[in-house]
């Protein structure tokens, strides 16, 4: 749970502590404070701080993406729940394209340096982030990111955003698109779930579609899911462990490489 972007303390349903709850009792946080803020007070406060964070992150969000157009870097912020093929995804399409475009990938993960590693092993650079209790990257560790990475002029710098539907959305980092990843284990109704992924997204794959006879995954109903929170969202469906499988993503990268350029 983020304790950054204004998700941190969940409604407790069950009569179950809250998270603040239980450091209170742990006495890691005081009991009682001098000024109880009503709830509109607090709602108020919230806003005003999200809307805050939001302003400053945008900023340097416009920073990255003026850099990246001037370097002619085309920036793609990979997001979906943990667990649907990002990393394989980002492994097999360098592999795909090493011939033809420079890739440097920036991980980012609460923890490990596993993602970047797997990126390393194909001979591309990666640079991995750990955002510790944050649940997605902001703009200021993406320019301190390109700072010490050596991204070549035309290059591509893939961004693999903390996996999770909801926040990375609201989070601009500067990128050309945001490319969201669907994997068909996790259902076809997550575009109504989580729609604003979904609005913020150009491009829905839908992975791991070697696997679509064991599961319950209906492809058009995913589709007219996802167009219905985005009527001009792009869809392309892969498995990222199947090579054959990849050139309708990878012709689209080159199309979106070229199109940077006019
Ligand atoms: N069957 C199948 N498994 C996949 C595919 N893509 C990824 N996986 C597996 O899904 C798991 C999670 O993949 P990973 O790339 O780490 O997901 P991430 O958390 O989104 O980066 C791994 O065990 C992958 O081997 C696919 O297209 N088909
Ligand atoms: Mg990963």
């Amino acid at each position: 749970m983020c304790g950054v972007c204004g998700c941190s303390e969940p409604k407790s349903t069950s009569g179950a502590f809250t998270p603040v709850q239980k450091r209170q009792k742990a006495g890691l946080l005081p009991q009682h404070h001098a000024h109880h803020p009503q709830p509109s007070e607090h709602h108020a406060r919230m806003i005003q701080v999200e809307q805050d964070i939001l302003s400053k992150n945008n900023q340097y969000a416009a920073k990255n993406r003026a850099y990246f157009q001037q370097q002619g870097i085309l920036a793609l912020n990979f997001v979906s729940s943990p667990g649907a093929g990002k990393t394989t995804l980002l492994v097999a399409t360098i592999e795909a394209l090493k011939n033809q475009l420079t890739i440097a990938v920036i991980e980012g993960d609460q923890q490990t340096e596993r993602d970047a590693d797997r990126i390393r092993a194909t001979g591309a650079q990666a640079l991995q982030i750990n955002t510790g209790k944050a649940c997605h990257l902001d703009a200021l560790e993406i320019t301190k990111a390109v700072e010490t990475l050596q991204l070549g002029v035309g290059s591509l710098l893939a961004i693999e955003n903390v996996g999770n539907l909801v926040c990375p959305a609201s989070f601009d980092l500067g990128e050309a698109c945001k490319v969201v990843v669907l994997s068909v284990t996790e259902g076809d109704d997550k575009p109504i779930k989580y729609p604003d992924m979904f609005h913020a997204a150009q491009l829905m794959i839908i992975n791991k579609m070697d696997l679509l006879p064991y599961v319950n995954f209906e492809v058009d109903r995913c589709i007219e899911f996802a167009k219905r929170v985005n009527p001009t969202i792009e869809v392309l469906q892969v498995s990222a462990t199947q090579a054959d499988s990849l050139s309708p993503w990878t012709n689209w990268i080159l199309n979106k490489n070229n199109l940077k350029n006019v």
